[in-house]
Parts: structure tokens; C-alpha cells; sequence
């Protein structure tokens, strides 16, 4: 009995390590299904979207075509990165926003954020806080989709206490 029991818990356990990152972080693909390339639409792409910190931005293009490069508004406004930025160049590059803020990417390829607008700007959100976690710097777990997952947690516990 007590051995089914933590054997239940070890599973819930395991969900919830699995579900956690999944359920609070989402991932944007520039660009969707065109992914990031000429002529890029980057306002009719980031339109309707929110982006929050630890979300991701996966920028999809055939590698030596196009890159990409995190710039300042500054070097937006000019489509020119500083001299000693180093470009990501993989055709699969995944942006972590960790900080809320605008945010500034172009391609740094021939004249291609100058005259095929590849570019994007972006503003990133904190963190929605949760009614029901306490505030503070360490509660990483917030947002709506955390609080309907303990939810759920809490539900599991439930049909488990009546289970044994
Ligand atoms: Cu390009």
C-alpha cells in the first residue's frame, strides 16, 4: 500500500517536472511557416502576440542565406549592427527573452533588413503574476497556466487520497 502510494506520487512528480516548462513559456517561430526571410512582414507577424519573459523566439532560415542579429534601436533605425556583434547563423536560432523591454533583431546579410525588411522589433512583457503565488524574486512559477496546473496537481492529489 504505502509503496503504491509513493510510486503515485513519484509519477505525479515526474508530470509536473515535465509539464512546468511547457506550460509557461511559449515559442515563437518568426515568421511562422515562412519563417525568417525576405520581405519579411513584421508587423502583420507580430500583431495580436504576446510576448513574456521566458518566452522564445526561433528564427527558421537556410543557414548562409540569412542570420540574425541582436541590435539596438539605434542600429535598428540604421540596419547596421555593431562592428563586434557576433551574428547567430545556425538557420534554427532559439532566442530566449529574458528581459522585458524592446527588442531589436535584424539580418545582418547583404542589404537584406535595409531594402527587404528584415527586421523585427518586439516589445516583451513580464511575467503575468499570479493572484495565488506569493510575489517575490524566487517565485518562478506564475502566470495563469501555472495556477490552472496546480489546479490540476491539487485535483491529482484528490483522486489519489481517495484511491488509498
Ligand atoms: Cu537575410
Amino acid at each position: 500500500m504505502a509503496s503504491n502510494c509513493s510510486k503515485m506520487f513519484f509519477i505525479i512528480a515526474l508530470v509536473a517536472v515535465l509539464v512546468i516548462p511547457s506550460s509557461l513559456a511559449t515559442e515563437f517561430v518568426v515568421g511562422d511557416d515562412k519563417g525568417w526571410g525576405l520581405d519579411f512582414d513584421s508587423q502583420g507577424w507580430a500583431a495580436g502576440k504576446e510576448f513574456r519573459v521566458g518566452d522564445k523566439l526561433v528564427f527558421k532560415y537556410t543557414p548562409g542565406v540569412h542570420n540574425v542579429l541582436r541590435v539596438n534601436g539605434t542600429e535598428f533605425q540604421a540596419c547596421e549592427a555593431a562592428e563586434n556583434a557576433v551574428p547567430l547563423v545556425t538557420g534554427n536560432d532559439v532566442i530566449t527573452l529574458a528581459t522585458p523591454g524592446r527588442k531589436w533583431y535584424i539580418c545582418g546579410v547583404a542589404r537584406h533588413c535595409a531594402t527587404r525588411n528584415m527586421k523585427l522589433n518586439i516589445t516583451v512583457l513580464d511575467q503575468v503574476a499570479s493572484p495565488t503565488s506569493a510575489p517575490g524574486p524566487n517565485s518562478a512559477a506564475t502566470g495563469t497556466s501555472a495556477s490552472s496546473f496546480y489546479a490540476w496537481i491539487l485535483l491529482m492529489l484528490g483522486i489519489v487520497a481517495m484511491m488509498y
